[in-house]
């Protein structure tokens, strides 16, 4: 279903087209754009509130600057709906997210308009700077703007980006996006700073006069800029209770200013391009701005709420006919919770997920025991370390692909110190339509090289529930990795019991061929096992549970019985699973054919996770070829 779009939007081919209407069609364009956001959305699904909230900036921003020669840096990206459908990508945007089709993230190989890859939060600033700064090195007099929410501005890389660029004299322009929502509402300090700053009423009223006073004299020339400055920051450092924040990091702080006025908006943007040097400006806005159930409803749930009727502002649930398996985030939340019920010890840690990872059923039952730290994935796993130091158990959840992160204080703050804090990483394999921004193709390599580090995969809710378990015993860090999405098992409560560390299991004996997998995974080896043994083939299969410790006892049985060896891992083939198999069989002076099932040595795309799966060869198909293409039998027809 091709969506129509309106009258007006039918017409912007580019944002050469939007400069050409008057400015007086700037609220229809407006109006249009979100109509079209909200026809698409409701139907394909993908992220929503966002991209509502900033579509008067988006517009503004197009309007005003010279895109694609101008560099406008979207941070994470997921709020950029409005800027791909207006340059140039409207006829495809209902391939949104779609195998094949436009990707959901800004993207360099998509469009000259996607200045910087984004996806990760908080490296719009430190990128818009970098170009600020190279194109000034070129002698280009070009604007660079990077625009970035309240929630990204909780992560470390927005501070240190801000505190090079109060020292680069470029002229670069930070946008702060300010809906005080992440995904869950905003935490910490700065959301009450900013909260602030946008209430007080004295300070902006005096601003207002300040800002018509710097619009006259901004055309007058240098000398007249700096009087008006010091005017400002004076009355800014007078009227605020504390001293303003940014303008302590030398960028000039201008607003707030309503961010759904997009006349106003275009005016301020015209204003700043002749205002020399690191600046930002903050635009209040509201997540889902113009449809009454994201607007006013759970802005938590309208992030990305899947399809919806766009008239009843129902999201379609699938109601199945039978019980369901949970979601593996669910699975970690209950248990997290019973576990923490029988031991005082446990705490719980997320950086910006606490609805992704299911935290907040902990969040909401123990208070004083789970933290939503921002978007600070580096300060959750330090954070995580020094309760553990405190005689504490700290389950800190990390998507795995937000982990990459934090990597080195897994090593130097946990690891070396074999502190016992429990990794809990969610969203590991395949993404899925998020694409490879947030695919977990990469933890089980980058985790079993570090030392003391146990790194576990369950294959069904039982085994993560039992490995959560185990991993309160162990004395040392712990790793559990889980896909996104639900398991196998519908009764999933079942009673906990401990798991020895680095003990795999066998799921079935077979002949000819094992198949070893780690994880979810292992599950679609359980189907290609059934649809191999129509054929006559019957494969063994060991759900090894550890990359590390691996099961040696195990892997000494199957390499003195099997001489065909076929590995599965939903992770990156380079340094992976199947990789340890290997390295351990020939420290073991074992020899057989091993074919590893994984992710290769390249940027896969996005999709559903079966699609990507099947591409990369390790759906249930591809590992019944692989078992086919080994087995005797097969060989022998
Ligand atoms: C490093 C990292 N951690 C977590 C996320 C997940 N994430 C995506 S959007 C988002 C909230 C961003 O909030 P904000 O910047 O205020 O933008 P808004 O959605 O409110 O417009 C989070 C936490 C991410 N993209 N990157």
């Amino acid at each position: 279903m091709l969506i129509e779009p309106g009258e007006l939007l039918a017409q912007i081919n580019s944002p050469d087209d939007l400069k050409k209407l008057p400015k007086d069609k700037l609220v229809q364009i407006c109006d249009e754009l979100r109509q079209f956001i909200i026809d698409n959305v409701s139907v394909y699904g993908g992220h929503f509130g966002a991209s509502l909230g900033v579509v008067e900036l988006t517009v503004a921003l197009h309007y005003v600057l010279n895109t694609p020669e101008d560099q406008l840096v979207w941070d994470v990206g997921h709020q950029a709906y409005g800027h791909k459908i207006l340059t140039g990508r409207r006829d495809r945007f209902h391939t949104n997210r779609v195998y094949g089709g436009l990707s959901g993230f800004p993207k360099r190989k998509e469009s000259e308009y996607d200045t910087f890859g984004v996806g990760h939060s908080s490296t719009s600033i430190s990128a818009a700077l970098g170009m600020a700064v190279g194109s000034k090195y070129k002698k280009s007099n070009i604007q660079h703007v990077a625009v970035i929410g309240d929630g990204a501005m909780t992560g470390g890389m927005a501070f240190e980006g801000m505190n090079h660029a109060g020292v680069s004299d470029s002229n670069l322009l930070i946008i702060l996006n300010d809906n005080c929502m992440s995904i869950d509402p905003n935490v910490g300090a700065l959301k009450d700073y900013l909260t602030d700053i946008t209430t007080s009423h004295t300070y902006n009223k005096v601003k207002d006069e300040v800002w018509k006073m710097l619009g006259k004299l901004s055309k007058f020339g240098s000398s007249a800029q700096e009087i008006i400055s010091k005017v400002e920051g004076g009355i800014k450092s007078t009227l605020l209770n504390q001293s303003n924040l940014f303008e302590s990091l030398n960028l000039r702080y201008f607003g707030p200013v309503d961010g759904h006025d997009v006349n106003h908006l275009a005016e301020v943007l015209n204003d700043l391009k002749d205002i020399p040097g690191p600046k930002i400006l903050h635009c209040i806005t509201a997540k889902g701005k113009g449809y009454e159930p994201a607007e006013n409803g759970n802005q938590t749930t309208w992030h990305a709420p899947g399809t919806f009727d766009k008239v009843t502002g129902e999201i379609y649930k699938k109601k199945p006919s039978k019980p369901q398996p949970p979601k593996y985030q669910d699975v970690f939340g209950h248990t997290l919770v019973e576990l923490a019920e029988m031991d005082d010890r446990i705490m719980g840690v997320t950086p910006a997920m606490p609805s992704g990872s299911s935290l907040n059923i902990m969040m909401k039952a123990m208070p004083d025991r789970a933290f939503d730290v921002g978007i600070a994935e580096q300060h959750a796993v330090t954070f995580s370390a020094g309760l553990a130091t405190r005689g504490l158990i700290p389950f800190c959840n990390i998507y795995s692909t937000f982990m990459q992160r934090a990597y080195d204080q897994v090593v130097h703050d946990v690891c070396l110190q074999n502190l016992p804090v429990v990794f809990c990483l969610d969203r590991a394999g395949f993404a899925g339509a998020d694409g490879p921004t947030h695919h977990g193709a990469y933890d089980i390599a980058y985790f079993r090289c570090i030392p003391n580090l146990v790194v576990a995969a369950p294959m069904n809710e039982e085994e993560l529930r039992n490995m959560m378990f185990s991993a309160v015993a162990e004395e040392g860090p712990y790793s559990i990795r889980y896909p996104r999405g639900t398991g196998v098992m519908p009764e999933w409560k079942t009673a906990l019991s401990k798991i020895p560390t680095g003990q795999g299991r066998i799921v079935k004996e077979g002949e000819d061929v094992a198949i070893l997998t780690i994880g979810h995974i292992g599950n679609y080896a359980v189907e290609a096992s059934e649809e191999l043994a129509k054929e006559g083939l019957n494969p063994a299969h060991y759900d090894m549970r550890f990359v590390k410790p691996l099961d040696g006892e195990l892997l000494h049985e199957i390499f003195g019985k099997f001489k065909k060896v076929i590995t599965v891992e939903d992770g990156c083939l380079m340094g992976g699973f199947g990789s340890a198999v290997i390295e351990w069989m020939t420290d073991h002076g074992y020899q057989a054919q091993v074919k590893r099932l994984g992710i290769p040595d390249e940027v896969i795309e996005h999709g559903t996770q079966l699609e990507l799966h099947r591409e990369c060869g390790f759906d249930p198909e591809g590992i019944a070829e692989a078992v086919r293409s080994f087995s005797e039998v097969a060989k022998a027809k």
